[in-house]
């Protein structure tokens, strides 16, 4: 239903995406844009590069009056920072980085034409396309939010600044575990009656995307391993005024790959920044001899950040998902449609 594509190197002109299959009508408030891009810059321990960037939406297409046509919406963001073609080489490959996996696979005699289009930079543009989901979400009364769960083992607001503090001390970095939520999910989106079609394998799919994510959990997630069934499966209830509830959400809010009503939560793993300022031992790609790894401009944890970013996929899963069961051409009949659905399952 939802598709969408970005582009844009790092330090090139700007980023780039192009959100196809949003329905006609929405309004759109290019504020609550910039509100998210300004959102995906901050927290404790980002690096230089964003006292520079004052990330900002350029809406290019798929708007007449601030409403959306149903058309393809291409948004620009552009970079301050945009002096890609005078950058210097790099030579030996970050250990953790895309850096020498794609120097191989591309055939190129310089680290930096991997790296510009590797950069986490690109997730600007799927925070762009995922505040245009959030908009159409929130016409349904849902509503996604994040937080940081730990960085570093550290679960405790002064443990995580502690450890990032430790870590820019150090000149080393951090990773750490971000929570994604979304509330007033209907029941029923996705399907279990095939495995891509599955709420829950669309989600993971999205949220391992995001450069330097390494895990995924929904729910108890690994937690489960550990419990007897009896103990991890939320129990089913029914009175007049709630309808269906459960008083545990042990499975964050989907089952058989369906949403069940429940607020849906997911938990993903960001991995400590490739880009160490006292780097590791790597080879220099010229001559074949030790060399330490590139040193360049970077974060120390970027966890907060990656919560924001998670959120934007989660809306465009659910997103896509909601257009998948309601229709996508018109708000209008979405939302008529979407009300007969309620209708039934409240009755
Ligand atoms: C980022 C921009 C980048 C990095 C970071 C994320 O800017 P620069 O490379 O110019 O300092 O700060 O990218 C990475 C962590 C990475 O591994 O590529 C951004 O806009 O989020």
């Amino acid at each position: 239903m939802l598709r969408f594509l970005t582009a844009g190197e790092s330090h090139g002109k700007g980023m780039v995406v192009i959100l196809e299959g949003l329905c006609a009508g929405l309004p759109v408030d290019e504020k609550k844009i910039n509100k998210e891009l300004k959102r995906r810059q901050a927290g404790f321990g980002r690096g230089r590069r964003m006292l520079i960037e004052n990330d900002r939406a350029e809406i290019i297409s798929g708007l007449k009056n601030k409403r959306t046509l149903g058309s393809p919406i291409a948004i620009l963001v552009r970079n301050k920072d945009a002096g890609i073609e005078k950058l210097h080489q790099v030579v030996a490959g970050r250990p953790g980085h895309a850096d020498l996996a794609g120097l191989l696979k591309y055939g190129f005699s310089d680290i930096r034409e991997v790296l510009e289009r590797a950069s986490a930079r690109s997730t600007a543009s799927l925070v762009a396309a995922g505040a245009l989901c959030k908009m159409f979400l929130g016409e349904f009364g849902i509503v996604l939010g994040s937080r940081v769960v730990s960085v570093g083992g550290e679960t405790t607001k002064s443990g995580i600044f502690s450890r990032i503090t430790e870590a820019i001390e150090k000149k080393d970095t951090v990773g750490g575990i971000f929570e994604v939520t979304a509330d007033n999910v209907p029941v029923g989106l996705g399907s279990y009656t095939q495995g891509d079609r599955r709420l829950d394998s669309r989600l993971a799919a999205a949220v391992i995307a995001i450069p330097g994510v390494k895990s995924f959990e929904l729910g108890l997630g690994a937690g489960y391993a550990a419990g007897f069934g009896s103990k991890v499966h939320d129990a089913i209830y029914y009175n007049r005024k709630k309808g269906y509830f459960r008083l545990t959400n042990n499975a964050g809010g989907i089952e058989g790959g369906v949403s069940n009503g429940e607020k849906i939560v997911l938990r993903a793993c960001m991995k400590p920044i490739a880009t160490l300022m006292r780097p590791l031992d790597s080879v220099h790609i010229k001559t074949l001899k030790s060399a330490k790894a590139a040193v360049e401009r970077s974060d120390t944890c970027v966890v907060e950040a990656a919560g924001v970013v998670g959120e934007a996929a989660a809306a465009l899963v659910l997103a896509d998902a909601f257009l998948e069961k309601f229709g996508m051409d018109s708000l209008k009949d979405i939302k008529s449609s979407y009300a007969g659905y309620i209708k039934r399952i409240n009755s």
